[in-house]
């Protein structure tokens, strides 16, 4: 036990846990708690490694695919913690989505012939590049059940755009931006006509069927893709998979693999051999290598065809053009990497022990003089599988995807079948290291790893199955990313962490420095189009407007009430609400409901979002705040009276508070102590270096701010008192307590802060 102590506490020193700085936890305190939680020193350095301690943050952000959640989930690595879910294809309560107007317009992008279509299958997201390397400015995201993808803006992590694919009926090989996310990439999976809403039987597979890649136009200043400046290019009934976007010498190229190549058509139920036989059967299927730079030239030379009012580039002229080619890759493959400097291209095998690694340079030689080993039944020119290889690596069973490391030449692969992750070096075709995963991993993602400069550091494996993992919850289990340290020789595991959220596919992670989100909305904000709220006002001028059968509220919000606090319509009216959230201050976020009639908006500060509804039932329907706001946040509510056809007012004054003399001055007193401590605290904060303190100075403006809504209260509620009105004058010197408690609060809150944080005395 000596013994372990020793190791246990160089162990921690060596893992830069100086234990002088935590005087309160003693050695045998650390080793008594590895011994009672049946931890091992190599548990220690794991936890070491991912543990991000209370009030700091996360080196990188990852952002997930939600899979059948349609949403997209957010955490840091490496301490693995959630920190959001981001409402996509699906409607999500908490952010409004699908519940506030703005929010429905977004959605509603993604209603196909006509329907909403209210899930999503997220697959792969995909971060705006500069130049080859994240940017941090935009998120991309395909749906595959639906062929829909979608626009997030990360300056405020919201969905802003969807757009549903006008040719597709599934597509998997998306987002994939290309360097400098001039457009979005997004492949068909599962073939189909091309043509909406056109029947043809499955006898007619290879004439009828098609393929396809998409090229959806980005707009980066608009932050929204341009459907019209948008293209396709039509490709065989092979099923699309996964696309990559070239980069660096093969810059304006794009790569998409494919399997079913053989066109099989199943039908067990007919006494077929089933799908998963024929789709397997060859040794071989298609990458297609696509000229994109030349494709968009074709395609505004006119020679795009329209299908459902789209440019397609059919095969014939993307023959004709030498836009499109194929190389013949091992089998039934699945994931198509491009390395960073942009020179060969990963494909996995899936059924083969073998990932292949194509060589851009060779395959560039191989079309310029011609050279290509036959034609597919398309005359698409297929380049010979010799003439284009690089090399190839054995790696292990069911090889799916890659990722790459900040070091030259070193890349990782996901293996299914094995649970594996190998690493290996592409540039010589060697395995360098292998190690075991929980269970089944589909895909794998290093630190922006999929750009032209990997962080390298971690790995995450995301796994299919996870079995045995955790704390059983059902026969539905969550799914298992797995954390791994891929800094040494040796890839070190760190971390299982359960996804409760749907199967995510794909995973990207950016370094956090280079996100740059905001806080708040400037004013009067449509969060969804960017633009001015029409129905925005400033405080004071809220109003309630009705027209015939349509009531329009233009309401605010600010701690702690919502104005107005009463809304007042006839059955059947429409009603649209529109809020403005007043506050300045950092997280003040307010909620917006009505009982029972469905509707919910998150209200961030600066940001407008309107709800509507048909007010079909009299009743009183109470309002209020979502968000725990304040210490009087119960109070922000209001009262919405719908009432009957007739109703005439028989009895007009509100009950009493019946208040005495005593009362007010009660109040009054409460009001002068509670300055006096806010006194206090204003002496504390101004006599160290609290400007030093971002944090504390947003603080301090947010506290002067409320208490600022005190001016002329003090007049008013002495007028009161003067009259006699002691109701009035009572409440009226209570509300001024109401802004000294937010005040307080605030101020409080920013000392604690400053003695936590080191602040220093200032003479
Ligand atoms: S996929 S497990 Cu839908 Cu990206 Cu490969
Ligand atoms: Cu605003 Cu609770």
């Amino acid at each position: 036990m000596k013994q372990f102590n020793k190791q246990a506490t160089s162990l921690l020193l060596a893992a830069g846990m100086g234990l002088a700085a935590t005087a309160a936890w003693s050695a045998d305190n650390l080793a008594d708690v590895l011994k009672a939680r049946g931890l091992s020193q190599q548990d220690l350095l794991a936890a070491a490694k991912t543990y991000v301690p209370t009030g700091k943050r996360d080196e990188f952000v990852a952002f997930s695919s939600g899979g059948q959640s349609g949403q997209v989930i957010v955490y840091g690595v490496p301490s693995m913690r959630i920190l959001k879910y981001i409402g996509v294809f699906t409607p999500e309560p908490w952010q409004g989505y699908g519940f506030d107007e703005s929010s429905k317009k977004v959605l509603s992008g993604g209603r196909i012939d006509g329907k909403d279509i209210t899930w999503g299958d997220t697959h792969h997201p995909a971060i705006s590049e500069t130049n080859g390397e994240y940017d941090g400015q935009f998120l991309f995201i395909n749906d595959k059940a639906n062929p829909r993808l979608a626009v997030i803006d990360l300056r405020d992590f919201e969905t802003k755009q969807i757009v549903v694919n006008p040719i597709f009926k599934s597509e998997h090989g998306g987002a994939f931006v290309t360097t400098n996310t001039e457009y979005v990439i997004e492949a068909a999976q599962y073939p189909t006509p091309l043509e909406n809403k056109k029947f043809y039987p499955l006898e007619e597979m290879n004439e009828k069927y098609r393929g396809g890649v998409t090229y959806w136009k980005f707009d980066r200043k608009e932050g929204r893709i341009v459907t019209k400046d948008s293209f396709s290019l039509e490709l065989p009934p092979y099923w699309q998979d996964l696309s990559d976007a070239g980069k660096g010498p093969s810059e304006g190229w794009s790569f998409t693999n494919s399997f079913c190549s053989e066109r099989y058509v199943g039908g067990i139920e007919k006494g077929r051999p089933p799908y998963e036989a024929g789709c397997s059967a060859k040794d071989t299927d298609y990458l297609h290598v696509i000229n994109w730079k030349k494709a968009a030239e074709v395609v505004k030379a006119g020679k795009a065809k329209k299908i459902n009012g789209h440019d397609v580039i059919m095969m014939e002229t993307a023959i004709k053009e030498g836009l499109l080619y194929l190389i013949p890759e091992p089998k039934s493959p699945h994931g198509v990497d491009v390395s960073p400097d942009g020179k060969l291209i990963v494909v996995a095998g899936k059924l083969d022990t073998h990932v292949s690694v194509y060589s851009f340079e060779k395959i560039q030689a191989a079309i310029k003089a011609g050279k290509f080993e036959s034609k597919d039944a398309y005359g698409i020119p297929v380049i010979g599988m010799k003439d284009a290889l690089h090399t190839q690596v054995s790696l292990g069973l069911g090889p799916l995807h890659t990722q790459y490391d900040s070091k030259a030449c070193i890349a990782y692969t996901s293996l299914y079948v094995d649970s594996q992750v190998a690493k290996w070096n592409y540039c010589e075709g060697k395995v360098l290291d292998k190690i075991s995963v929980h269970y089944n991993i589909g895909h794998l993602m290093t630190m922006e790893g999929d750009s032209t400069k990997p962080a390298g550091k971690y790995l995450v494996a995301l796994n299919k199955l996870s079995i045995d993992r955790f704390v059983p919850v059902g026969p539905l289990q969550p799914q298992s990313h797995q954390l791994i340290d891929i800094s040494g020789d040796k890839m070190q595991l760190l971390y299982d962490m359960p996804l409760p959220l749907g199967e995510p596919h794909y995973v990207v992670a950016i370094d956090a420095k280079k996100l740059k989100p905001a806080v708040r909305y400037k004013v009067g904000t449509d969060s969804r189009t960017d633009k001015p709220h029409p129905g925005a006002v400033r405080a004071g001028e809220e109003k309630t407007v009705k027209k015939g059968n349509k009531v329009e509220v233009f309401a605010t919000l600010i701690r702690s009430h919502i104005t107005p606090e009463t809304i007042e319509v006839d059955v059947g009216d429409e009603v649209t609400i529109n809020l403005t959230n007043l506050e300045r201050a950092q997280d003040e976020t307010h909620g917006f409901t009505v009982s029972t009639y469905n509707v919910h908006a998150s209200v961030e500060p600066g940001k407008t979002v309107a709800v509507k509804f048909k007010a079909d039932k009299e009743g009183v329907y109470p309002y209020y705040c979502t968000e725990f706001c304040s210490a009087l946040h119960l109070e922000m509510m209001g009262y919405l009276l719908v009432k009957p056809k007739g109703w005439k007012p028989t009895k007009l004054t509100l009950a009493k508070g019946n208040y005495t003399e005593a009362d007010y001055k009660a109040t009054v007193k409460k009001v002068v102590d509670t300055q006096a401590i806010i006194d206090s605290v204003v002496a504390y904060i101004t006599s160290v270096n609290y400007k030093d303190f971002p944090d504390v100075v947003a603080m301090v403006e947010d506290a002067f701010d409320q208490l600022g809504k005190t001016k002329g209260l003090k007049e008013k509620h002495e007028g009161f008192a003067a009259k006699k009105d002691w109701e009035n004058a009572n409440l009226w010197a209570e509300q001024i307590w109401q802004y000294q408690v937010k005040t307080a609060d605030l101020g409080l809150r920013a000392k604690t802060y400053l003695e936590q944080n080191g602040a220093k005395k200032v003479k």
